[in-house]
């Protein structure tokens, strides 16, 4: 099966990561190295629709994407489902785009190890880029963004106290933070309260229309810069 994972066959690639969600271990061998990111946020945020953006620009310069989303529907937005988001966005037909959902429930091994041998999958399957989107509300999905080389994290107008709280220490992982929604009000509030830990870090500091495309050249630019070093 891994043979017809590394030779780009999709469904082989699907039966595969079944396997390791159930709980099985895979031994890939040597892996290419290929460029991570994950995207994270609170629920409803605009994670898939931004993810959505980047899979188009990084189409439109020719780089094949594989997309991983963990826990892809919150219960607050009522499950808008990534695979959804990109069917609209037209990426459906798209054999350079592959997306696949993983739930959060019932790991073995935990929700982060799975989610790392489905990155190594992903990796074999020879995809340009993997981008990884998960809910940022917990520990445990922190951990699951161990898998990325970078992490984004993006916010929106009205997350303010969120981010002075922060229980997940999400804020400590991210490389690149992101004000999305940045058509509603509310925008320089967020990024005041942004601004010590992103300075602390040396991470930049966004602002995007995901639903628009705003800012999604300038977020590619950063995370080129990021990979780039
Ligand atoms: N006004 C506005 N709405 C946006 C923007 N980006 C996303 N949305 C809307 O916000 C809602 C949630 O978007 P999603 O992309 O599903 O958000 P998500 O963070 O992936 O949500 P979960 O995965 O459920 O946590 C949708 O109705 C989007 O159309 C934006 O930049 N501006
Ligand atoms: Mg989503």
């Amino acid at each position: 099966m891994l043979d017809d994972v590394r030779s780009g066959d999709r469904r082989a690639l699907s039966k595969a990561i079944s396997r390791v969600e159930s709980g099985e271990a895979v031994y890939p061998g040597e892996l290419p190295d290929v460029p991570v990111v994950g995207v994270t946020g609170p629920p409803g945020v605009g994670k898939s629709t931004l993810i959505s953006s980047l899979i188009s620009r990084l189409r439109g310069r020719g780089e094949t994407v594989g997309v991983l989303a963990v826990d892809p529907s919150s219960p607050l937005t009522g499950g808008a489902l990534l695979g959804d988001r990109i069917r609209m966005q037209g990426h459906v037909d798209d054999s350079g785009v592959y997306v696949r959902s993983m739930a959060t429930r019932g790991h073995l091994g935990g929700l982060a190890g799975a989610a790392g041998d489905a990155v190594r999958l992903m990796k074999m399957a020879g995809f340009d880029r993997i981008l990884v989107e998960t809910v940022g509300v917990g520990q445990s999905e922190v951990e699951v963004m161990n898998v990325a080389d970078h992490v984004v994290l993006i916010v929106g107008p009205g997350w303010g106290d969120e981010i002075q709280a922060d229980k997940a220490g999400i804020l400590e992982i991210a490389d690149v933070f992101v004000v999305n929604k940045g058509d509603r009000p509310g925008v320089s509030d967020v990024k005041r309260a942004l601004a010590e830990t992103a300075e602390s870090r040396d991470a930049g500091i966004l602002v995007t229309t995901a639903t628009t495309g705003d800012g999604i050249d300038e977020l590619i630019d950063w995370i080129d810069r990021l990979q780039s070093v």
